[in-house]
């Protein structure tokens, strides 16, 4: 298959790029950069060092063999999209490329709009430029678990049956998210799946949980084509963010009681889930929503998971929550269509996370201690975190 992956730069994108490639696709990949220009804002940088575009692709060439093509550019752009995906003529495109932290869509005004004009236009653009060129291309977006917040019913992929009143339908979902990033994603499906409805596009819509983990097959075989480690409190994913504090010997930053729970992946499903829900593509017309999630655990049970596997002695430091979300909630999501079209999870009760422990270790000289902290109300109109604008 031709399969252009857009966010390919990446935490995610660019190891699911190799993977995809690895398996013997024809793989392009897009990106504006924007990813390494919020760490320059910011003031901080990934744990584990990266390398530019152009070297991960060449680096990829002389391990591999395999060339990825690569398109620089942004997707809020109608015209760079469209004519992008005219000359690659992927098969099926793969959307990684929004801005994906919540607590950076939660820093003031500016960050909500910029965040939900990237995601939805940038969407949009995509969706569009599918009908023009070729409307048989399968998007496979990434949405997220987070879309459907803590409801107290079941959480099902995506649609639900519902009787009211005498009468029955299949409706999307009810969504309650928990961040102006979450809630552009919301905004996506509801676009992608009038898409599919009224022009018969077909999509896969991955509401994936949070990602764990730095190493894929391929990103081993060469320190230049390693992905991105954050462990910054605006773009750091909790589980990695817990390795690197324990590492460091700092207590573990459980915000509030640590009772919220929310559904995990190890990135190497996560790249496996991307090469299965693209190789059987959906219907025309129709919109599919899987669970992109292999296990769900509270914040404290993922301190716990690793206090546990940590060689020293690690420490849990209850933080005043700085989101608003439900701390005791009902939570159980169905997550079967992946794994009925071949996923084996890797659980965290079988892996091994030493290994992220190794990558912390190695380059904990390169950790900015203050960026650890929470810098971002949910209350609060605008947050006082570093922020440069040059
Ligand atoms: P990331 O920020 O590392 O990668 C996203 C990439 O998209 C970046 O390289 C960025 O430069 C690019 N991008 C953003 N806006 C763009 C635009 N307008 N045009 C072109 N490129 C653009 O994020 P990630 O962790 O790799 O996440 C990838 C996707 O997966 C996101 O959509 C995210 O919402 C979703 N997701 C991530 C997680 C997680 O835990 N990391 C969990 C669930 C879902
Ligand atoms: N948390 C802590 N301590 C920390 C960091 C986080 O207790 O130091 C808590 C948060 O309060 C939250 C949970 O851990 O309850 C998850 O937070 P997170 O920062 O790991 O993840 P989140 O903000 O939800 O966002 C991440 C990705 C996002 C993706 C989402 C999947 O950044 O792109 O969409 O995970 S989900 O959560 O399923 O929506």
């Amino acid at each position: 298959m031709r399969i252009l992956v857009l966010g390919g730069d990446g935490y995610l994108g660019w190891p699911t790029a190799l993977h995809l490639s690895d398996c013997g696709h024809e793989v392009a990949v897009a990106d504006n950069c924007a990813r390494r220009g919020y760490d320059h804002e910011l003031g901080v940088d990934s744990l584990v060092p990266i390398e530019s575009m152009q070297v991960r692709v060449d680096a990829w060439r002389e391990v591999s063999g395999r060339s990825i093509e690569w398109y620089f550019g942004d997707l809020v752009d109608a015209g760079f999209t469209t004519e992008m995906i005219r000359e690659f003529r992927p098969d099926t495109i793969v959307h990684f490329g929004e801005q994906r932290a919540a607590p950076y869509s939660m820093i003031d005004r500016a960050h909500a709009v910029y965040t939900q004009h990237n995601n939805v236009v940038g969407t949009l653009n995509v969706l569009f430029a599918i009908r023009e060129v070729d409307p048989e291309i399968h998007l496979v977006k990434l949405g997220t678990m987070g879309e459907y917040g803590t409801p107290n019913i079941d959480i099902e992929e995506g649609w639900l049956d519902v009787e009211h009143n005498g009468r029955r339908d299949r409706v999307l979902f009810p969504k309650k998210p928990g961040s102006f990033y979450h809630l552009s994603k919301v905004h996506d499906s509801h676009n992608i799946e009038f898409a599919c409805r009224v022009w018969g596009l077909r999509a896969t819509d991955l509401n994936q949980g949070v990602v764990y983990g730095q190493e894929t097959a391929q990103t081993v075989r060469d320190a230049r084509l390693a992905t991105r480690f954050d462990y910054d409190a605006v773009f750091g994913t909790v589980l990695n963010r817990f390795v690197i504090q324990a590492v460091l010997g700092h207590p573990l930053t459980v915000y509030g009681s640590g009772s919220q729970t929310r559904g995990l992946i190890d990135v190497r499903d996560t790249v496996e889930c991307i090469r299965l829900a693209s190789e059987s593509p959906a219907v025309a017309g129709e919109f599919r929503v899987f669970n992109q999630m292999t296990e769900s655990l509270s914040v404290a049970e993922i301190a716990k998971v690793v206090a546990g596997a940590f060689e020293g002695s690690a420490s849990v430091e209850q933080l005043d929550n700085p989101r608003v979300e439900q701390a005791e909630h009902y939570y159980n999501v169905r997550h079967t269509g992946l794994v009925e079209l071949g996923l084996q999870p890797h659980l965290l009760s079988e892996t091994l996370i030493e290994s992220l422990f190794r990558v912390a270790q190695r380059y904990r000289d390169r950790v900015d201690v203050a960026a650890m902290r929470p810098s971002v109300d949910w209350r609060a109109p605008s947050s006082p975190v570093r922020v440069r604008d040059d």
